[in-house]
């Protein structure tokens, strides 16, 4: 029987630099010779992906934050049933650019739903599975947001408050506060090759024996 694959997922708020290090991580453990899955949330498969175009187009009908929430967990359901589990079954190793710790800060701290309905579906959806380690980036909102804007158009959730984004990046923390064994923060706002190496410390000392 293959060994199962390790879970890792990137968190944090707007444009911290998720997708910058999760593919260097894919980079640093192809060379390591671990195979390596890279998907995002929401998507990650056909069905997800629209869901995801869904909830950051901007519509004239507005979505309400019900919505938003179900239509999250719906596209990580698929995302979890075809994508997650077969990868982490087949012995490779799974990246993902956000998960459920993004619903908790987002609709539960951003757009103030609470975490209990979160926790319900949560293991409604996820029956179990969780990230067996969670690199949180954490930087001021402001910082995040400048790189994002830089960028081009900001999408449907991009478009939010400073104070949403206030709300969020303490939602993240709350969670990590909750969870200090699985959920790491590193400092978003330093040079990226300091990022980079807090990431490498990290990735050694959680799984150097267990490869
Ligand atoms: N969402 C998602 C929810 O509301 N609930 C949920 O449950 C889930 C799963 C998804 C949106 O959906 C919401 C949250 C989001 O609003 P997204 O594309 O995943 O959208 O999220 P974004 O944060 O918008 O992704 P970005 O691509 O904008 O940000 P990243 O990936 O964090 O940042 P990245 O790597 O693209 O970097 C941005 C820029 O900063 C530079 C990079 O080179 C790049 O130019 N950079 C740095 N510059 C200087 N120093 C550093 N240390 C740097 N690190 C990166």
């Amino acid at each position: 029987m293959k060994l199962r694959g390790k879970f890792i997922t990137f968190e944090g708020g707007e444009g911290v630099g998720k997708t910058t290090n999760l593919t260097f991580l894919r980079d640093y453990l192809i060379q390591h010779h671990i195979p390596v899955v890279v998907s995002r949330e929401p998507g990650g498969t056909q069905l997800a992906e629209k869901i995801r175009s869904l909830l950051l187009t901007k519509h004239k009908e507005s979505i309400t934050e019900q919505a938003e929430l179900l239509l999250m967990f719906a596209a990580r359901s698929q995302h979890i049933r075809h994508v997650i589990e077969p990868a982490l079954a087949e012995g490779s190793w799974v990246l993902c650019d956000r998960f459920t710790d993004a619903t908790y800060a987002y609709q539960g701290a951003g757009r103030n739903l609470g975490a209990s309905t979160i926790q319900w579906l949560e293991h409604f959806v996820q029956q179990g599975l969780t990230p067996d380690l969670t690199i949180l980036l954490d930087a001021p909102a402001e910082t995040g947001l400048k790189r994002a804007k830089q960028r081009g158009e900001l999408d449907r959730i991009e478009d939010e408050t400073l104070s949403f984004f206030g709300r969020v990046r303490r939602g993240y923390l709350l969670q990590a506060e909750l969870e200090p064994a699985r959920i790491k923060i590193i400092k978003a706002d330093q040079p990226l090759v300091d990022v980079q190496n807090d990431i490498i410390g990290l990735i050694k000392h959680f799984f150097v024996n267990e490869h």
